[in-house]
């Protein structure tokens, strides 16, 4: 089955991440959210947010728990 649950294009979403205590977890993070196809992702550590661009058929919650599965 397949299911499109919006147009092929870009989008951006912005996830609040608990539990980063030093500046490292942002940029393990950083890295997790971007092996994924299609994501480009900013973590900031400061203010506890990831900033995801992503390109075509990327579901949010695949972001979130990529999130999770780091640890966070
Ligand atoms: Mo810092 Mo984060 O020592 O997983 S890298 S707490």
């Amino acid at each position: 089955m397949t299911a499109v649950t919006h147009p092929p294009g870009t989008g951006q979403v912005e996830l609040v991440i608990g539990g980063m205590t030093c500046a490292s977890c942002a940029n393990r993070i950083e890295k997790k959210l971007n092996k994924l196809d299609g994501v480009t992702a900013t973590v900031n550590y400061a203010t506890e947010k990831a900033r995801v661009d992503f390109t075509g058929d990327v579901s949010p919650e695949a972001l979130i728990a990529t999130v999770e599965q780091a640890g966070y």
